[in-house]
């Protein structure tokens, strides 16, 4: 049993990270800059509504957003959104496509541009995975009095520290290897 308590804390530790924003740094260290292969950058990164887009860069940069047409033809004429500051943080916020520009003569033909695909928030786990594990799982394991309600129930699984774990099957590698971390300690 405490084991499994220490098992479901460490998951929460582990769970932790895919819960909040992932914040990308364009380019990494390069920056927003001539010279970097954004698709190159972009393989293998998977980008989820809620992440953030950074993009630094110098004064004879700018990060323009736009739409698909635009994007192909290196067209900054008609930007849906258009940034100078140099730290131009962009917030994930709806799926699909991205597509962003540097609108500086040259400087999309010669590479600086940039190309996403937005998929939903963490798809396995149900809107909030670090709700079920909170302060009243053995205090009060049996408040509903309304008999005909099963929706309560469901709200509350406080019997088994498992059922918390259990409700999300994309916490299911964590949780094997939260497992080996307990028979560790
Ligand atoms: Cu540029």
């Amino acid at each position: 049993m405490a084991k499994a308590i220490a098992a479901s804390f460490l998951v929460l530790l582990l769970a932790f990270p895919t819960v909040f924003a992932t914040e990308f740094q364009v380019g990494d260290t390069s920056g927003w800059s001539l010279g970097t292969n954004y698709a190159t950058w972009v393989s293998g990164k998977t980008f989820r509504v809620g992440d953030d887009l950074v993009f630094k860069y110098d004064s004879t940069h700018g990060v323009d957003e736009v739409d698909e047409t635009s994007y192909s033809s290196c067209s900054s004429s008609n930007p849906i959104k258009s940034y100078t500051d140099g730290n131009t943080k962009i917030s994930l916020s709806s799926t699909g496509k991205k597509y962003f520009l540097c609108p500086t003569a040259g400087h999309c033909t010669g590479g600086m541009k940039l190309e996403i695909n937005v998929v939903a928030a963490a798809s396995g786990t149900p809107s909030t995975p670090s709700t079920p594990p909170t302060t009243t799982p053995s205090t009060t394991p049996s408040p509903p009095s309304e008999s005909g309600s099963p929706a309560t129930n469901s709200t509350s699984p406080s019997s088994t520290p498992s059922g918390a774990v259990g409700a999300s099957s994309g916490i299911g590698l964590l949780l094997g290897s939260a497992l080996v971390f307990g028979f560790m300690a």
